[in-house]
């Protein structure tokens, strides 16, 4: 398998399970901004919307989106528990937090924050969306040790890194103090900590890389 990602972006998350799930994997590191692949050639001719996450089979089939590559690697590894059992209410659970991260908190609430065409106050329409979210997240993390309850999952990862970009685009975490310790108790995951290492974002937090 190969994984094509950029530092810090949100193939973070892919690059995390894939080390939970302590698969062997050839990580293929992009410019995001010019698609150009790391050892030469352009992004687009793998993924034709030329956006990271990608995941290559070893028989040639890619999987895109984040939400979807990390449910195929946690049904390889079932025994490690990262999702519940395809089929379950609980898995419908996961894939509901799984859309979630990758919606109102990805596309529909940090993303505009990096845009420079973006006026702030425009931003301020993202940072008020961002912030009734993160009270919802606050309140269900003060309860629970992670989203799914008791155990770690794939959306613990989706979490982490989604929320990691809080730091670039100066949206201040520190009213949510459930979150806070929760990104610490993730943050310390062996995987993670690898993760973060190969993407040369340790110590945390770095500058943007992107
Ligand atoms: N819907 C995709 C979005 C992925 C995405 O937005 N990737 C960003 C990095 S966080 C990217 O590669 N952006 C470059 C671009 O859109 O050209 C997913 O959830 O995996």
């Amino acid at each position: 398998m190969k994984l094509f990602y950029a530092p810090g972006s949100s193939s973070l998350l892919a690059h995390i399970v894939l080390y939970e799930a302590e698969l062997p994997f050839e990580p293929v590191r992009i410019d995001e901004h010019t698609k150009v692949i790391s050892g030469g050639g352009d992004y687009r001719s793998v993924n034709p919307l030329g956006y990271v996450p990608a995941l290559l089979l070893d028989d040639g089939t890619l999987l895109t989106e984040g939400a979807a590559i990390v449910q195929y690697i946690a049904d390889l590894v079932p025994q490690k528990k990262l999702a519940p059992p395809n089929g379950s209410i609980e898995r419908v659970k996961l894939q509901a937090w799984l859309n979630f991260f990758a919606s109102e908190l990805h596309k529909g609430g940090f993303s505009p924050l990096f845009y420079g065409g973006v006026p702030e106050e425009g931003k301020d329409v993202f940072r008020a969306r961002l912030r009734a979210r993160f009270i919802h997240l606050d309140g269900h993390l003060s309860s629970n040790d992670h989203l799914m309850g008791r155990a770690y999952s794939v959306a613990d990862a989706h979490f982490f890194v989604v929320s990691n970009w809080a730091n670039w685009v100066n949206f201040d975490l520190s009213p949510y103090r459930a979150v806070l310790a929760y990104r610490e108790r993730i943050g310390s995951r062996p995987a993670v900590v690898a993760a973060l290492k190969a993407e040369g974002l340790v110590p945390w937090p770095p500058a943007q890389p992107h």
